[in-house]
């Protein structure tokens, strides 16, 4: 079937934000056209097939809220479902919606350009495709421009070369291999385990020691199923009224305003729940040092206890972070992995990395043979998906140039010179600190609902004033601040690519208060941002 060639909303990505935007768009009336560089839905998850690949919040939770029939209907068989089920999921709701017929697959948007006359995008695809839309809706995803690390010598080596992001879709079998992981982040902590019961021998490169807490995870019972059912709207409830996303809250009290036993047992309860919660046992971990040494110390103990070997356990205890400041992974099994004869670790901070070689890797130390090596190095964050479009707004000025210094956004919704152009869960927003469906689900809202207010009021768009850019900007900066997440060299700072801007690239007021601000700027009919008008005057 022909797609028509001007709707009102152009989405690009087809990741759980992209697919939610295409429904509630539809359901609005609206025509849309979506593109997604990937062969089907799915985004981080379509991608991401690496072994070991996990959802670190619980499938309870990370899963849409908007319909609750699907809710109801969907069972999940684990407390942290694995990326193959999560995946099963999105194509069960794309079916269910019929999300597929508005997207063109295997199709990457390569510039999307405002032209200012007719108040209208031109967005124009690999496959030489041209659309215009009233509306542009970048739903590229946080995480999904993986980075390979430009390693001397890196496309000298002979033999198989992976990287966690983009993962053979037919599964690799690592048996009778030596193999070697570079990095220590989430992906290759939960791949790190799997590889390991498989190849013959793994070699762990570590640039920077990472906090890890087992996930806990388990086989869902129906009995319980039936019980989250039972309780799904309270659960919803509470998770909008968290920080995170998740219906837990912290403790009460900040950490050293409770005893020792309190504390201990506080934290205990986390570490037994599993995974990321862990960063949040008490409401001031990431912001005083000394209670987030009551933390630290508490899990330097945990690893301690897993790991046969004190050397091998003090360098996988992190030393340069404070605890929460990087993204705490929910394992499967990690650090004991490192008592299996077949692992070594190498540590990269002793022994830095030379080189690649036609046969391995070789250190500062020494040289190690492999059949394959592994990146697990991450990816330009937040940033690095919409770099690689070409956007322009007003003037033809780039989005590159225009963020030269690090993304300049007002409520990580709207763009100042970029009319009518919308990110979901991208910079500026809690993005990744929260909950990553509801809080896509809840930018989407926001937009349609804006859409909607432009329509009924004949308006043709709207654009985020410079000042309320400026406003915001300096928010994030001050929340901040307040805390020790600027301390970490992490992927939230940008840190982790050569030459990006050191930026705090998230809003830290948590989800809940997140929710308000945008609330309260739709109910004051769009404060912050120029309604552009066709048909009257400008807003004075
Ligand atoms: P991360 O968390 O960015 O981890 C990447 C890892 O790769 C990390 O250990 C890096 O060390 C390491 N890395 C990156 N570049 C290099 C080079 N050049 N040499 C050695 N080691 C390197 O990415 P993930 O994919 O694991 O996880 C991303 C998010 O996905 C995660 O937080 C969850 O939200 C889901 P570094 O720490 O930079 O020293």
């Amino acid at each position: 079937m022909t797609q028509p060639a001007n709707v009102d909303v152009v989405v690009v990505g087809a990741g759980v934000a992209g697919m939610y935007a295409v429904h509630r768009f539809r359901r609005d009336g609206l025509t849309v056209r979506g593109f997604e560089a990937g062969a089907d839905v799915g985004g981080t998850w379509f991608f991401n097939r690496y072994p070991g690949a996990r959802c670190d919040v619980e499938s309870v939770d990370y899963s849409f809220s908007f319909s609750d029939e699907l809710q109801q209907e969907w069972d999940w068989s684990e407390k942290y479902a694995t990326q193959p089920e999560i995946l099963s999921y999105l194509n069960h709701v794309a079916d269910r919606f019929d999300l597929r017929s508005a997207f063109t697959f295997d199709t990457r948007v390569e510039s999307a350009i405002f032209d200012e006359d007719a108040v209208e995008w031109v967005v124009r695809t690999d496959a030489g495709e041209c659309v215009r839309a009233r509306y542009c809706v970048f739903a590229t995803g946080s995480l999904s421009a993986a980075n390979t690390p430009d390693i001397p010598g890196r496309d000298r080596f002979a033999g198989r070369v992976l990287h966690t992001a983009a993962w053979p879709h037919d599964g690799v079998d690592f048996t009778g291999m030596r193999v070697g992981v570079i990095g220590t982040g989430s992906s290759g902590i939960q791949s790190i385990p799997m590889i390991a019961q498989q190849a013959e021998h793994l070699t762990v490169f570590q640039r920077t020691a990472n906090y890890s807490v087992p996930a806990g995870n388990a086989p869902m019972t129906d009995e319980h199923r039936d019980e989250q059912k039972a309780e799904y709207a309270e659960r919803r409830r509470l998770s909008r009224l968290s920080g995170g996303g998740s219906p837990f809250q912290p403790h009460p009290h900040r950490a050293l305003e409770v005893g020792e036993e309190e504390r201990r047992r506080a934290y205990e309860e986390r570490w037994n729940m599993g995974g990321v919660l862990f960063a949040k046992t008490f409401p001031d971990q990431t912001s005083d040092p000394a209670a987030n040494d009551t933390a630290r110390i508490f899990v330097e103990e945990k690893i301690r206890s897993m790991v046969a070997d004190p050397v091998i356990a003090d360098r996988l205890i992190p030393k340069d972070h404070p605890i929460g400041t990087k993204r705490i992974v929910t394992d499967s099994g990690y650090f004991p992995t490192f008592n299996r004869d077949n692992v070594t670790l190498v540590d990269l901070r002793e022994t830095p990395l030379h080189e690649v070689t036609e046969s391995g890797i070789r250190t500062t130390g020494e040289h190690y043979d492999l059949d394959a090596i592994v990146f697990a190095t991450g990816f330009d964050a937040l940033t690095g998906s919409l770099d690689r479009i070409d956007i322009r707004g007003r003037a033809d000025r780039t989005l590159r140039e225009h963020w030269r210094g690090g993304p300049r956004t007002y409520l990580g919704l709207g763009v100042d010179g970029f009319p009518n152009l919308f990110l979901v869960t991208g910079p500026g927003s809690p993005s990744v600190l929260a909950n990553m469906i509801l809080g896509a689900e809840d930018h989407v809202d926001w937009i349609a609902d804006a859409i909607g207010y432009l329509d009924r009021h004949g308006y043709r768009g709207l654009e985020a004033r410079t000042d309320a850019v400026e406003r915001w900007q300096a928010e994030l900066a001050e929340r901040a601040d307040r805390t020790l997440f600027p301390r970490a060299n992490s992927w939230y700072m940008g840190a982790n690519i050569p030459g990006k801007p050191r930026v705090f690239m998230l809003f830290l007021g948590g989800f809940a208060t997140y929710r308000e601000i945008c609330a309260q700027v739709a109910e004051s009919d769009y404060d912050g941002f120029e309604l552009v008008d066709a048909v009257r005057r400008p807003r004075p």
